[in-house]
C-alpha cells in the first residue's frame, strides 16, 4: 500500500450526537426526550458525562489535531416543552461549548436533530404531526440566533431514514412505533422541517447549511464480486425498490424538489398521499450548501417470491436481505470500504453540483484493555482502508470536502446502549476516565500528515490524557 495524500483544505474531524454523550438529562431544565422514555429515565445518564466533561473533550479533539467537530443540538434542552418557553441555560451550554471549541482552532459544525425528539411534541404526535415541522423551524431559528455568529456549518438532520423507519415502521428506536404508514408519514414531515429550518437558517444567514444522510449501495450478492454484471430483471427491481425506499426517498426531495416516481406508488398504497401538501417540496428541495453522507455498510438483497417485507422497509415484500460471507464488525455489518466509492460515484455522476462532506463513517469491534491500552487494530485498518476508497473517489473527481470519523468517544449506541464501542477514545463508564486507543493516534498522524503513509497501521504506544 502506498501513501496517499489528501487535498490542501481536505477537513479531518470526528462526529457525536447530543443524546450519546451528553448525560445530564435532567440537568439545568431539560426537558424529557423520545429517548429517555423509550429506553428509560436513566438510560442517557451519565453516557460521557460530556456536558460537564465538555472541556476535557476538546481539548482532547485539540491534542489529536481535529479540524472540525460534528456535534447536535438537544431540542429538548433548548425548548423543554419542544416549542415556546426557551430554556436559556440549556443554549448556554452550546453557547460555551462552541467558544471552547473555537478557542482550541476546531471548527464547530452544528446538526439540529440527531433523533431526541421533545417527548412533549411526542405527546402530540410527534414527527407524524405537521406541526412538528413547524416547531422545527422555531427551534432552528432559536439556536441559530445564540450561536450562528460562530457557527459557519449547519445540518438540519441526521439520517432521516432511521429515524423514521426504525423510529416508526420497525420500531427498535424511540418512539418504537410500529405503523408502516406513520413511517412515511414522519419521513416527509423530517423532510418538510429539513425545508423549513434551512429558510430559518438562511433568514439569519447561516454561511453553509444542508442535511445528513445515511446512504447505502444497494447490491445483490452476485454483485459483491462484480458491479459490472447484468441483473436478472426481479433482482434488478428489487434493488431499485430498496434504493428507493433507502437513498432516494431523501436524496430525490432535498437535492430535486421531487419523491422518485418509483416510490410515490408504495407510499400511495401504505400511507397515502394525504400529508404531502402543494408546495412542500418546493421548500423541501431548496438548494442546500453542502450533503453529509454517513457510510458504513452496503445493503444487499435479491428478489425471492412470497418474502414478507422487512419491518424497516415497508413495501420490500418479495425481497429478501441477504447476510454475505465477508468480515462484518461487532454490529454484524458487512465491511465493504469500495461501498463508499461507488455511494460517492453515484453522487457525483447523478448530483454534479453537490458538494460532499464524509459526515459519519467509523466501527464497533470489541475492545480488548490489554494492561497497556487498547490495540484496535480492527478498527484502525476499518478507517484506513475506507479512507483509501475516499482517496480512489477524490481521484475520480468526487467533490468531498473532509471527512468526519464516528465517533471521538465510546458513548450510547441507541438500542444497544453502552456495550457498542465506536470511539477511537475509550471512555470508562464508572470513572468516566477518557484513554486513547490506538486508532486515535493513529488518527492524530493522518491528520498531521493529511493522508496515509506507506505502512499499515501499526501499534503506538499508550498515550492518557487527564
Ligand atoms: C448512525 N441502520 O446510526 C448514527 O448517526 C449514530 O448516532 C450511530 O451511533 C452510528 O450510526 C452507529 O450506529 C445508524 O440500522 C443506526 O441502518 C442504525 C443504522 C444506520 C445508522
Amino acid at each position: 500500500m502506498g501513501t496517499a495524500s489528501f487535498p490542501e483544505n481536505f477537513v479531518w474531524g470526528v462526529s457525536t450526537s447530543a443524546f450519546q454523550i451528553e448525560g445530564a438529562t435532567d440537568q439545568d431544565g431539560r426537558g424529557p426526550s423520545i429517548w429517555d422514555r423509550f429506553a428509560d429515565e436513566a438510560y442517557g445518564d451519565p453516557a460521557c458525562d460530556h456536558y460537564v466533561r465538555y472541556r476535557e473533550d476538546v481539548r482532547l479533539m485539540q491534542d489529536l489535531g481535529i479540524a472540525a467537530y460534528r456535534f447536535s443540538v438537544s431540542w429538548s434542552r433548548v425548548l423543554p416543552e419542544g416549542h415556546g418557553r426557551v430554556n436559556n441555560p440549556g443554549l448556554d451550554f452550546y453557547d460555551r461549548l462552541v467558544d471552547e471549541l473555537l478557542r482550541a482552532g476546531i471548527a464547530p459544525y452544528a446538526t439540529l436533530y440527531h433523533w431526541d425528539l421533545p417527548q412533549a411534541l411526542q405527546d402530540r404526535g410527534g414527527w407524524t404531526s405537521r406541526d412538528t415541522a413547524l416547531h422545527f423551524a422555531e427551534y432552528a431559528g432559536l439556536v441559530y440566533d445564540r450561536i450562528g455568529d460562530r457557527v459557519d456549518t449547519w445540518f438540519t438532520f441526521n439520517e432521516p431514514w432511521v429515524a423514521a423507519f426504525l423510529g416508526h415502521a420497525s420500531g427498535v428506536h424511540a418512539p418504537g412505533r410500529q405503523s408502516a404508514a406513520d413511517a412515511f408519514v414522519s419521513a416527509h414531515h423530517m423532510l418538510l422541517a429539513h425545508g423549513l429550518g434551512l429558510e430559518a437558517l438562511r433568514a439569519q444567514g447561516a454561511a453553509r447549511a444542508g442535511v445528513v444522510l445515511n446512504l447505502s449501495p444497494v447490491l445483490t450478492p452476485a454483485q459483491l464480486g462484480d458491479m459490472s454484471l447484468d441483473l436478472p430483471e426481479e433482482d434488478a427491481e428489487a434493488v431499485a425498490r430498496i434504493d428507493a425506499l433507502h437513498n432516494r426517498q431523501f436524496l430525490e426531495p432535498v437535492l430535486r424538489g421531487h419523491y422518485p416516481a418509483d416510490l410515490l406508488p408504495l407510499v400511495e398504497k401504505i400511507a397515502g398521499l394525504g400529508h404531502i401538501h402543494d408546495g412542500d417540496l418546493d421548500l423541501v428541495g431548496r438548494p442546500i450548501d453542502l450533503l453529509g453522507v454517513n457510510y458504513y455498510t452496503p445493503i444487499v438483497v435479491r428478489a425471492q417470491p412470497s418474502t414478507p417485507a422487512d419491518p424497516a422497509f415497508p413495501g420490500s415484500e418479495g425481497v429478501l436481505f441477504c447476510s454475505v460471507p465477508t468480515a462484518v464488525t461487532a454490529m454484524g455489518w458487512p465491511i465493504m470500504p469500495s461501498g463508499l466509492s461507488l455511494v460517492l460515484r453515484r453522487l457525483s455522476e447523478e448530483y454534479p453540483e453537490t458538494e460532499l462532506m464524509i459526515t459519519e463513517n467509523g466501527a464497533d469491534f470489541v475492545d480488548v484493555v490489554a494492561g497497556d491500552g487498547i490495540h484496535d487494530l480492527d478498527r484502525m485498518s476499518f478507517v484506513e482502508e475506507h479512507l483509501r476508497a475516499l482517496r480512489t473517489s477524490l481521484d475520480e473527481g468526487a467533490r468531498v470536502r473532509g471527512y468526519l470519523l464516528w465517533s471521538l468517544l465510546d458513548c450510547v449506541e441507541w438500542a444497544d446502549g453502552y456495550r457498542r464501542k465506536f470511539g477511537i477514545v475509550h471512555v470508562d463508564f464508572t470513572t468516566q476516565r477518557r484513554l486513547l486507543k490506538d486508532s486515535a493516534l493513529w488518527y492524530r498522524d493522518v491528520i498531521k500528515r493529511n493522508g496515509l503513509g506507506a505502512e499499515r497501521p501499526k501499534r503506538p504506544t499508550l498515550e492518557t490524557v487527564a
